[in-house]
């Protein structure tokens, strides 16, 4: 039921689907908005309608499965509850800044190669924010009573899962889940959000609470919230079992059925440039040197080493500077790299490229690597430009 969607400014977007609403902004309006992204540039990613959830009613619920065996919903393990005025008094508030990527950003670049299913997406379902709440791991120690050598014996093999109020199309609700050892590391800055850029989260981002998990896919930063379970294993949701996947090449829709339990899911993202701006349709002029603008970011903090830039196809490249600002605590890179470069006049048609390197020494691919699903494409990023004479 779409009839109580939130109101929204549809011009900064491309929409790729009303219902549910699925839009990213146009990529000039995304790098000029600076380094936070306000909520009506930052991208919207629903696979449901917007769930109306009441701020006083809403209660978050936690529980602890022990082992496959012990199903959580047999009566076995006891769900403790927390209504919001208890998560915003009981732990500290902490802001970190953190990027979140789909793993579907720049599936149009997969698609023109051959047919994939998801949102065709382009190069805009990323956006930086700055995002309020509690961290994960204080709920869970406080919340669980898990002694801290419980976890270094759990942290192994342990998941976090994540389940959503509200209706989505796939399943009978969106979840997902991360390691335990990523939710409990204490650099690892996985925090569940009630504020975005200062604000109370918006509808479209979570109202009223989300997972951020930085670092990660977006898929696993869940939106409005409502339960958190512990288990042996990852979380049988749709999301994570049948989605957000790296399909080897010889899946498609023929056999992708039988493909999905040999892949595992996706958690870190890769290293990822963008141009953009000038865009394709831009008119570029040959008499004025020309800025070139764009962001770069890698996946589980790693920092993005160096960006370079090619303005004749790929002969040759420069360094572009760009600044990349770790967060304060925990010196990890969740945040995405803005970068620009003025060079010198184009005067003929050429391709403008631009790639990126983490600092693990990641590398992106020249052309893209094609999979069913479209996600986690980094290749290179090309714009074509044709000088106005
Ligand atoms: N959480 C819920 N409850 N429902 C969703 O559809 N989409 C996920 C994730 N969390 C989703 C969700 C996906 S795939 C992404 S990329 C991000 O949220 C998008 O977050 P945003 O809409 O705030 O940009
Ligand atoms: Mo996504």
């Amino acid at each position: 039921d779409y009839s109580e969607e939130p109101v929204r400014a549809l011009s900064n977007f491309e929409v790729h689907c009303q219902q549910p609403f699925n839009a990213e902004p146009y990529l000039p309006l995304l790098i000029n908005a600076g380094n936070i992204t306000p909520s009506d540039i930052f991208f919207k990613r629903n696979h449901g309608p917007i769930p109306n959830i009441s701020y006083d009613h809403h209660q978050l619920f936690v529980g602890f499965q022990h082992s496959p065996q012990n199903k959580i919903d047999n009566g076995h393990v006891e769900w403790k509850s927390l209504s919001m005025s208890d998560i915003m008094t009981l732990w500290p508030k902490i802001t970190i800044t953190a990027s979140l990527q789909c793993a579907g950003n720049r599936r149009d670049g997969l698609a023109a190669l051959k047919e994939v299913k998801g949102v065709i997406w382009k190069a805009g379902t990323i956006s930086n924010a700055r995002w309020s709440g509690v961290r994960l791991r204080d709920v869970l120690k406080d919340v669980m009573h898990i002694p801290e050598d419980l976890v270094h014996d759990m942290v192994r093999d342990f998941h976090v899962a994540f389940e959503a109020e509200g209706h989505v199309l796939e399943d009978v609700c969106y979840g997902s889940s991360i390691p335990l050892r990523k939710a409990m590391d204490p650099l690892g800055d996985v925090i569940l959000a009630y504020e975005m850029n200062d604000e109370p989260l918006s509808r479209d981002h979570g109202f009223p609470l989300r997972v951020i998990v930085p670092g990660y896919i977006g898929a696993r930063s869940v939106k409005y919230l409502q339960k958190i379970i512990i288990q042996p294993q990852e979380s049988e949701a749709y999301y994570q079992q049948k989605d957000y996947k790296i399909l080897p090449p010889w899946v498609d829709h023929t056999n992708v059925e039988d493909s999905w339990d040999a892949v595992s899911s996706l958690g870190e993202m890769n290293v990822q440039c963008v141009i953009c701006t000038p865009t394709e349709q831009e008119d570029i002029s040959p008499d004025i040197p020309l800025t070139i603008k764009g962001y770069a970011i890698s996946g589980g903090g790693r920092g993005v080493y160096r960006v370079e830039i090619s303005i004749d196809g790929g002969e040759t490249w420069e360094a572009v500077k760009m600044e990349q600002k770790p967060e304060r605590k925990s010196g990890m890179f969740w945040s995405w790299a803005l970068w620009e470069k003025t060079v010198s006049r184009i005067i003929k048609p050429t391709e403008i490229i631009a790639r990126a390197y983490d600092s693990s020494g990641n590398i992106q691919p020249e052309t893209p690597i094609w999979n069913y699903r479209g996600v986690m494409n980094n290749a290179w990023f090309r714009v074509h430009v044709v000088p106005m004479h």
